[in-house]
């Protein structure tokens, strides 16, 4: 683990200039080449020949070495520190040809820029101290959110306010943290810097707002990955119709012949902003077809992966032998929703019903009947709640509101101990500081950025 360095140290060290197109490829209206550096006012020069004012759009020229003009467009130069970055950058607004934007993109490099990696440009920004690790995530988050909830709580994310809940956790951790030294560092004194129930009230209170965070961060979880959701049973019962009638759309072949799907289908429905990635599969039934057998053993690799199990049976015969022995071999974190279809064949109505094999919803997939239930229940085993204030969050923030809380409950088992108290608090903060990137390995700040675009 490595420390960010310090802004004040890395804006006066030397970096090399890195260039992009930073709008995507193909045609439109305008294409914008970026380039971040130290000291651009000579490439500015250079290529728009004159040094434009900061933060003041400009049109411009932009010249090849040998002074011909490559596009015409507007300029705009941020001076370090007052930029994305934290470095002096240039973006060049012309045309969004590809041939116009490489060529822009060529000179820059010929003016002594070299390509940016993916996500370099944010990279920088979080190195010079312009945002935290959990702020230049939602960048990406925001940029590849599907639904408005995730762009909503993208941005919440990006506008630091998930950051804010962390800083305002750490802060109340080194409050407590500077008592508990101060009793250590003088002993002598009379005074008792942290009263036993001072120490358990501030710990509970820290605790009580952990949970807070925590809440909202596993809803941004969900908004950010989902669930796999798999849906399994014996052949014809209707998978491939409830996959349809999800996604509405007719992405599964449907047939009155059993075996239909061999091959596992994919569809990522999204309800209430929360994506839901459904999986149909192959019925489970003996057979000695070579391809269906195939699809069947796939089905089994999908169950082991998923999140959720929608187990399908008719609902004219109801859980039978052939779905206990599915049962008795599905994972047992595997959560489970009984689905009984063709309710409309059945004489049944749509209805939730719970009982000893859990929760059953009755449904029609063809006609639609009973759908909404469905949807329903499968928002509440994703233990989503739909709350104001969501911000976008991954399981590696969640993993370190875990460990922050662990640290927490064994701190208030040592509350006596004050030297072991102290140190559990300083793994709390540890732990809790991982999220804003306080510090953090290479390894992990590759993964982070490598999932970026080039020119972001
Ligand atoms: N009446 C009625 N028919 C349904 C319903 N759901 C599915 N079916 C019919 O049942 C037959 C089988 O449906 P599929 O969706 O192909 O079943 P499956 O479980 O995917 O079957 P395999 O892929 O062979 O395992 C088709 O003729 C569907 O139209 C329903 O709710 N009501
Ligand atoms: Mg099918």
């Amino acid at each position: 683990m490595t420390p960010r360095p310090d802004p004040a140290d890395s804006a006066s060290k030397r970096v090399d200039t890195i260039a992009a197109i930073a709008t995507p490829p193909g045609r439109g209206g305008v294409g914008i080449v970026r380039v971040s550096g130290n000291n651009l006012a000579a490439v500015a020069r250079a290529l728009c020949g004159k040094e434009p004012a900061p933060r003041r759009a400009s049109n411009a020229d932009f010249r090849a070495a040998d002074g011909s003009v490559i596009d015409s467009g507007l300029v705009l130069y941020f001076k370090a520190p007052a930029s994305y970055t934290g470095e002096d950058v240039l973006e060049l607004h012309g045309h969004g040809g590809t041939v116009v934007q490489r060529l822009v993109l060529e000179r820059c490099l010929e003016l002594g820029a070299r390509l940016a990696q993916a996500g370099e440009f944010t990279r920088r920004a979080y190195l010079n101290g312009k945002i935290d690790l959990a702020q230049a995530e939602a960048v990406i988050d925001l940029i590849e959110a599907q639904t408005a909830a995730a762009a909503r709580s993208a941005v919440r994310s990006l506008r630091g306010e998930f950051s804010a809940a962390i800083n305002s956790l750490l802060e109340a951790l080194t409050e407590l943290r500077l008592l508990v030294e101060a009793n250590l560092d003088f002993p002598e004194e009379d005074v008792d810097f942290l009263p036993r129930p001072a120490a358990e009230g501030k710990l509970a209170r820290i605790a009580e707002r952990l949970a807070q965070v925590f809440d909202s961060a596993q809803q941004g979880q969900l908004l950010h990955d989902g669930l796999q959701v798999v849906i399994a049973g014996q052949p014809n019962v209707g998978k491939s119709t409830l996959l349809n009638a999800l996604s509405g759309d007719e992405l599964a072949i449907v047939t009155p012949l059993a075996g239909t799907t061999r091959d596992a289908v994919h569809s990522t429905v999204h309800i209430e902003g929360v994506p839901l990635h459904i999986i149909d599969t192959a019925g489970l039934r003996e057979t000695e077809d070579a391809i269906e057998k195939i699809g069947i053993e796939r089905t089994w690799r999908e169950i082991e992966r998923a999140d959720v199990l929608l187990l399908l049976v008719d609902a004219r015969s109801g859980l039978g032998q052939a779905e206990r022995e599915i049962v008795a071999r599905i994972p047992e974190r595997l959560a489970r929703i009984t689905v009984c279809n063709k309710a409309d064949l059945a004489g049944l109505r749509p209805e939730r019903h719970e009982g000893a094999d859990g929760v059953a919803i009755t449904l029609a997939a063809k006609t639609g009947e009973g759908i909404g239930l469905l949807r329903s229940e499968l928002l509440r085993v994703a233990g989503w709640h739909p709350a104001e204030g969501v911000f976008i969050a991954r399981e590696r923030h969640l993993e370190a509101l875990r460990r922050t809380r662990e640290h927490l409950a064994a701190a208030r088992s040592q509350i006596g101990r004050a030297e072991l108290f102290a140190e559990e608090l300083r793994l709390a903060q540890l732990a809790l500081s991982a999220i804003t990137g306080e510090f953090s390995s290479d390894d992990l700040l590759g993964e982070i950025f490598g999932r970026f675009c080039i020119g972001k």
